[in-house]
Order: structure tokens, then C-alpha cells, then sequence
């Protein structure tokens, strides 16, 4: 099919965490709440209702800094059973409307309602019915993005949060893209942002002025994966059998690190972020663990090996290898581990970890 005549919902709850906390305690609702680790233990903020987010609180900020923001933060503990249920709940809503559903976390899923007799075939209904649904039968909010593709739909659905949707019709595509900042998409950081913005290119429509070999030698892979999306293009299908086959977390440096030393000193704030999101993905099983490294001319090296622990030493002597591929400054640093799939003997081959 083409892909213009594909319809995408992407759904994405609102503070979804923090939703589920002043869902359940009314007293939460109007002051600045916030649900994370406690500022003693070095904790972070996993994230905070609208009201903590005017002091400049957010997700992965941590607590002690949220709280020096916003004196009169409340931060309580996740109670991730609860987020759990909700999620669970919403789910089963998505498919009253189609079997094609793609859950990327607990509370955010792409929804391909091509062809789907609901509302009268119109997706903007169906988003409007949906999100109806979860405000009344789960009593969170939630906002959609309604595209052709799902980049369109994802961006979309930030465009009117909270509690609002963005239909972005086939014919205004063009148009939209063309006017849409580079930071708006996703895959593109504040660092490479910056980066962008340095070479004059502020939006996706700067973008489409520089060629595919142009792109390619800038911004390595990613630059073909720019070409498409600057021009509003993305093939990718709802995928409804995805199985998560690794979690990582990576984190591009507003300056490069200059030696291993460097490298090393950030491996424990990586480490700490990965642990808590694998706590989120509900702690699986893991058999690989894998560090990537990315140099100051865009090359990349990932070094991985059999473990099913985050050791740090393990880390080190990974991240000491992955450096000596480079032997240059780094600009970008990233530790994953591969999830063991519950019928696979354990077994030492090749999945790309981070894509
Ligand atoms: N989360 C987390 N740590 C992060 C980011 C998110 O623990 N660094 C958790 C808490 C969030 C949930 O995942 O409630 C969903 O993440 P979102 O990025 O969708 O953020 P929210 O739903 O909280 O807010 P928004 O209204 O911006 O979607
Ligand atoms: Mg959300």
C-alpha cells in the first residue's frame, strides 16, 4: 500500500506516572508532585505533573536539582505495579479499535487503523474516542499525533500535549516538515541539534538542501535515515510481533571526551540509567552485555560479550577496547545488554544492539 494512504495514531499518555499518582490521591493534583528516586540516595526524577514542570522539572533530572528548582516538589516513590495495571488497561481499549498495535513503553503505542470500519473509517474520531475512553474508564489523559507514517504520527502527538491530538493530512506534509525544527525529531539530540544548527541548518526543510552523500558523510547511517525523514518519509510498518531484543541507553557529549580516562569517569551515571531502565522494562533476563562508542569523525565501534550482570568491570574493559578501534576523542557513549528470549538456549550471536 502506499504509504500516504496508511493511517498511524500514536498515543502517548500524559505524565503518565504522576497521572497514575494524583488519579489516585486528589490532594496530588494542583500542588508540584513529582515520582522518583529520594534526593539522599542520589535519586532522579522519572517524571512530574505539569504543575512541577512550570519550576523547569523533568524526567531524569536529579531529585536533589528538581527540588532546588522547586522548593516545594513532592517526590514520592514509583509504585510500578499500579503503572503496570493502567497500561494493561489501556491496552486492551487500543484494540478494541485494531489488532495492529505496537506498545514502544508503558504508556506510549502506535496504532495502524488503516482500513478500520470504527468512527467511519476517520482516525481523527477514533484518536478523539480513544483518548475519551482512557480519561473515563482509566481516568488519565492522554495525547495522539494522527499522520500517514509513524515519524508524522510520534511528532504529532507532542504537538498539542496535554490532553490535546494533531492530525497532519497527506497534503500537508510538505509543509509541515518543511517549517518543522531539527530537534523536533526524534533520533535527533540537543547535541547533534547544535551540531546542525552551527552548519545553518535549523529545520527539516535546511536539511533537504544538502544531498544523500552529503548527509551520509556527516552524520554516518543516521544520515541516510535524515534524507527520508526530512522529507517527510518513513516506511516503517506497525510492527505487532516486536520482540524487545535489547535495552540500552546512550548519551551524546556537548564536548567530545578526549581520552579512555574520560570515557570512564562516564560510566557509572550510564550504568546507573541503565540499571533503572531495565527496572522499567520489569528486569529481564539478559545474556550480552555491550558498549558503543562513537568518535569525533562519526565512526562508531560496538565491543560486546556474553554477561548477564552489569559489573563495572566487565564495562571497562569493553569500553577500553572500544576506545582503542577509535584512538580519538569520543562524542558519543552507550551501554546496552541483549535480553535473552525465554525459549532461546544461550547462545553468543549477533543482534545489533543499538539500532
Ligand atoms: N520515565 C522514566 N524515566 C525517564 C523517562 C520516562 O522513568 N527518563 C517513565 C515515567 C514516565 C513514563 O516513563 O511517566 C513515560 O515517559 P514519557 O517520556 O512519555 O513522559 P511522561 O508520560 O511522564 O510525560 P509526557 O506528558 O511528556 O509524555
Ligand atoms: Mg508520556
Amino acid at each position: 500500500m502506499p504509504a500516504a494512504d496508511r493511517k498511524i495514531i500514536h498515543i502517548d499518555c500524559d505524565c503518565f506516572y504522576a497521572s497514575v499518582e494524583m488519579r489516585d490521591t486528589p490532594a496530588y493534583r494542583d500542588i508540584p508532585l513529582a515520582v522518583g528516586g529520594s534526593p539522599d540516595s542520589r535519586g532522579v526524577i522519572a517524571t512530574c505533573n505539569y504543575p512541577a514542570r512550570r519550576f523547569g522539572v523533568h524526567s531524569a533530572m536529579s531529585s536533589r536539582r528538581a527540588l532546588v528548582l522547586c522548593p516545594q516538589l513532592l517526590i514520592i516513590p514509583p509504585d510500578m505495579a499500579r503503572y503496570r495495571e493502567a497500561s494493561s488497561r489501556i491496552m486492551r481499549i487500543y484494540l478494541d479499535y485494531t489488532d495492529r498495535v505496537e506498545p514502544l513503553s508503558l504508556d506510549e503505542a502506535y496504532l495502524d487503523v488503516t482500513g478500520q470500519p470504527h468512527c467511519r473509517g476517520s482516525a481523527t474520531l477514533m484518536a478523539e474516542e480513544i483518548r475519551s475512553r482512557i480519561r473515563h474508564e482509566i481516568g488519565i489523559t492522554a495525547s495522539a499525533g494522527i499522520a500517514p507514517n509513524k515519524f508524522l504520527a510520534k511528532v504529532a502527538s507532542d504537538w498539542n500535549k496535554p490532553d490535546g491530538q494533531k492530525v497532519i493530512l497527506p497534503l500537508e506534509i510538505d509543509a509541515f516538515v518543511a517549517a518543522l525544527p531539527v530537534g523536533k525529531v526524534p533520533g535527533i539530540g540537543k547535541v547533534t541539534a547544535e551540531h546542525m544548527k552551527r552548519m545553518g541548518i535549523v529545520t527539516c526543510g535546511d536539511l533537504r538542501a544538502l544531498t544523500r552523500v552529503e548527509l551520509l558523510r556527516t552524520f554516518g547511517r543516521f544520515g541516510e535515515r535524515l534524507y527520508q525523514l526530512s522529507r517527510g518519509e518513513d516506511e516503517r510498518e506497525v510492527s505487532v510481533d516486536r520482540v524487545r531484543k535489547s535495552v540500552s541507553v546512550e548519551e551524546t557529549y556537548a564536548v567530545d571526551l578526549p581520552d579512555l580516562t574520560a570515557c570512564l569517569r562516564e560510566l557509572p551515571e550510564l550504568l546507573q540509567r541503565l540499571q533503572g531502565r531495565l527496572e522499567r522494562a520489569g528486569n529481564p533476563v539478559f545474556r550480552g552485555i555491550a558498549c558503543k562508542l562513537k568518535f569525533a569523525d562519526f565512526s562508531q565501534t560496538t565491543v560486546e560479550q556474553i554477561g548477564n550482570t552489569l559489573d563495572a568491570d566487565h564495562f571497562i574493559q569493553l569500553m577500553q577496547t572500544g576506545f582503542a578501534r577509535g584512538g580519538q576523542p569520543v562524542r558519543l557513549l552507550g551501554v546496552g545488554v541483549k535480553l535473552a528470549a525465554a525459549d532461546e538456549p544461550v547462545r553468543a550471536e549477533q543482534l545489533p544492539l543499538f539500532e
